[in-house]
């Protein structure tokens, strides 16, 4: 393999981030919806992006643990044509990338002590997520324990951080943040039957600077208002939203309620 010119000097835009730091500067919390690309047929897809556009949603994040299908363009090509709303990957696997999205969560298991999720995988796709021109921002996951295993933390490997831990988290969000993460996501896993406590994301918003993202088991507008008040900057829902599509009104209703800061 060669490693051309064409990867050394490709221009990295910066739009999303900028956006996510210029909220976060202002206090504007975000809200942002988790698409699986394995649960939606063209028509749900097509009812969503009426319903995000309408409730005001701020991000459209594409991915899962475990793509099975393989249509992972398919998918982002028909959102983009529907929908003006920024379609960030949220890859769990490194061949989740599509050129047609807009930006992708780079992500590395920081919580976890898994060489291959940490920097291993990244080595191996990096050519080809260069080459994709996306924006990157790279961000320092973090797997909570969200009271039952769930396919991120079978599929990864590693141990979620314990829930009551939270000094492990602000530590590794700490880390994290110092060794050049963009964003922290924090991360009870999809579905979990316990979100992270608003305690963890209390303390572990203290700690860093740069924007906060938490998800997982998130599944009541209430949930979302106090993951906000309690320091996180972006809310992550799937599961909920897939379950019932009209609860993404009060979810993002509930996320932005939050004052902005004077
Ligand atoms: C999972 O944080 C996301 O990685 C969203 O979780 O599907 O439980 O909302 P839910």
């Amino acid at each position: 393999m060669q490693i051309g010119k064409q990867y050394l000097t490709a221009m990295m835009s910066d739009r999303i981030y900028q956006s996510i730091t210029e909220k976060k500067k202002a206090g504007k919390k975000s809200f942002a919806v988790l698409i699986d690309p394995d649960k939606v047929s063209e028509r749900q897809i097509g009812e969503l992006m009426e319903l995000t556009a309408e409730a005001k949603v701020d991000y459209l994040l594409v991915g899962g643990s475990l793509v099975v299908s393989n249509h992972l363009d398919e998918v982002v090509i028909l959102i983009k044509k529907l929908s003006n709303i920024p379609v960030i990957l949220f890859p769990g696997t490194p061949s989740q990338v599509s050129r047609y999205a807009d930006a992708l969560l780079y992500l590395s298991l920081i919580s976890g002590r898994n060489p291959e999720l940490l920097i291993g995988q990244h080595v191996i796709s990096a050519p080809a997520v260069k080459q994709s021109g996306l924006e990157l921002m790279p961000t320092g996951y973090m797997v909570i324990d969200g009271g039952a295993p769930t396919t991120v933390s079978y599929i990864s490997n590693a141990i979620p951080i314990p829930a009551n831990k939270n000094e492990i988290a602000m530590c590794t969000a700490m880390a994290g943040e110092m060794l050049g993460m963009r964003l922290i996501y924090m991360d009870a896993g999809s579905g979990a039957e316990k979100a992270i406590t608003e305690s963890m994301i209390h303390s572990v918003s203290k700690v860093i600077d740069v924007p906060l993202i938490v998800g997982g088991g998130i599944n009541t507008p209430e949930k979302a208002y106090l993951n906000c008040k309690a320091g996180a900057d972006i809310i992550v829902v799937g599961n909920a939203i897939e379950k019932d599509p009209l609860l993404v009104r009060d979810m993002s209703a509930a996320v932005h309620s939050i004052p902005l800061r004077v």
